[in-house]
């Protein structure tokens, strides 16, 4: 199955990574065994602390480095969701920065693996250097903790599959993730409250043999992009990048608003030449009058009635889809 992935940070710990480089060089080095030579075998087992805390370091930041996505390569939805998730010129830096202690941590062992040869005293050299990187310490750990925060936010970007899909819009609170319920079962956060949805929930279900995807978006207001908030703007990123039928959920009841303002919002997502289905949702509250003036405004649309049941939606998807 293709899928839109992207990369997935790692989390690094750093309370105990600079112990642990230690106490692990340690062990290791005091393996070593079979020379003769007493002074060649404190140089050498010196040497190898030296080479084994170091990369135990270093190995372990370069992964975690190139476990973050490069944002030259993700696709326009990707790349507008980090966007909305993280301010970009503080990831790149702190990357950078950390890329940087990394570096630095990797020069400390060269120099000083190549003065161990010289020296009469390997053990001095050996504690100057772990000295250095103790010393970067301090640094290392306040970019990683950055990093890692940054890396837990990037995790909500979802892994969209590239199959059927459909995208779920509407005024917030008017019923999309009900919805989405409805349709595959899934079952993320209902209320009856605006903005419940903070952020794209997938759901899924079977037409015969095949797969169909629910996406389900933020609820968003009628009112200029530039005054969209963070989470409205995740909505829109949807609608805009990914592909798929959108299915526009219309609060029957105008508990949240009157039907006039939510079919202005409609009209607004037309724009973006995406088939549309409309849900008429809520009918199970709406008044005689609210369903007569829902099917006269809403009209020109392929609608479908909803609430409760949603049978002849999952339908009027499938007719639509093919
Ligand atoms: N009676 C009735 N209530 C519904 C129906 N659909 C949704 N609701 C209720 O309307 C409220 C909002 O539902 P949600 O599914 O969270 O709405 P939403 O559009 O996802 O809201 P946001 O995520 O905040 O944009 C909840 O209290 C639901 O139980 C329906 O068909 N009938
Ligand atoms: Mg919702």
């Amino acid at each position: 199955m293709k899928q839109m992935k992207m990369k997935k940070p790692k989390y690094l710990d750093t309370g105990t990574l600079f112990e642990n480089a230690m106490g692990h060089a340690r062990k290791e080095a005091a393996k070593i065994s079979g020379i003769r030579n007493k002074q060649k075998l404190i140089r050498t087992k010196e040497k190898a602390r030296i080479s084994l805390m170091t990369e135990y370091i270093t190995n372990r930041i370069d992964s975690y480095i190139t476990s973050f996505p490069v944002v030259s390569e993700l696709n326009k939805f990707q790349k507008e969701s980090m966007h909305s998730l993280v301010e970009l010129k503080e990831f790149k830096r702190e990357l950078g920065f950390l890329f940087k202690l990394n570096t630095i941590i990797k020069n400390i062992k060269k120099k000083n693996l190549a003065s161990i040869r010289k020296t009469d005293n390997p053990e001095k050299v050996r504690k100057i250097c772990y000295g250095r990187i103790l010393s970067l310490k301090k640094d290392v750990v306040k970019s990683v903790e950055k990093l890692n925060a940054i890396g837990k936010k990037l995790s909500e970007i979802p892994e969209i599959k590239l199959i059927p899909s459909i995208i779920v819009a509407g005024f917030p609170n008017s019923g999309k993730t009900t919805v989405l319920k409805r349709l595959t079962g899934s079952a993320p956060q209902i209320a009856a409250y605006p903005f419940t949805t903070k952020k794209i929930e997938l759901g899924y279900f079977m037409d015969k043999y095949k797969e169909i995807q629910v996406i389900d978006t933020p609820g968003l207001l009628d009112r200029k992009e530039e005054e969209r908030n963070l989470i409205e703007k995740k909505a829109v990123n949807a609608l805009k990048n990914l592909e798929g039928i959108i299915l526009f959920v219309v609060d029957l009841s105008e508990n949240s608003c009157p039907l006039e303002e939510q079919k202005i919002l409609l009209l607004e997502i037309k724009g973006l030449e995406k088939k549309v289905i409309v849900a008429l949702n809520k009918k199970d509250i709406a008044s005689i009058e609210q369903i007569e003036k829902g099917q006269k405004e809403f009209g020109e649309f392929d609608f479908v009635l909803t609430g409760e049941d949603d049978t002849d939606l999952k339908e009027k998807i499938i007719e639509k889809m093919n």
